[in-house]
């Protein structure tokens, strides 16, 4: 078994009957999802869960997972999600996958956050490469002068 299957496993111990959980995006939430999915089917675990992209979404409703939308809860028990980098001090980044909005919006509205790395992300200083930043249309050229400003990007 490989250190995120590992890890992805371990988490879903976290999670509790009853609980409203945030699902995470990514190679190594993938194997998570899947523990939650197993549980639910051989030890009758009650769980809602609340997806942070499309990707997971269709795993979850594959595996049987009843979801619902951030917007139909009032708040979620805990988010478990991967991350790309994780340094020293376990400052981290995510977004790598692209699905960085609705991760921080799960994530904002969640109790507890837990994110599951393996080894490959331990870094001494974060920003190795470069992270997607979503924005919705509307000023959005505002940001990207910012940043031109700020050589960000
Ligand atoms: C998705 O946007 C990301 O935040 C992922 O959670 C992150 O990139 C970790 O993904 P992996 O588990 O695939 O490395």
């Amino acid at each position: 078994m490989d250190l995120k299957q590992m890890v992805g496993i371990e988490s879903a111990k976290y999670v509790k009957d009853g609980m409203t959980v945030g699902l995470g995006t990514g190679s190594t939430a993938y194997f998570m999802v899947e523990e939650i999915g197993r549980r639910i089917k051989e030890e009758g675990l009650t769980i809602t869960g609340v997806t942070t992209s499309k990707a997971t979404e269709k795993q979850a409703l594959g595996l049987g997972i009843p979801l619902k939308s951030i917007d139909e809860v009032d708040y979620v028990d805990i988010t478990i999600d991967g991350a790309d980098e994780i340094s020293n001090d376990f400052q981290g980044t995510k977004g790598g996958g692209a699905a960085l909005l609705f991760e921080k919006i799960v994530a904002t509205n969640s109790k507890e956050n837990i994110w599951i790395v393996d080894e490959s992300k331990m870094v001494t200083h974060l920003g190795a490469f470069p992270l997607p930043v979503e924005v919705i249309p509307y000023g959005s050229e505002q940001i990207f002068k910012k940043m031109k400003l700020e050589k960000s990007y």
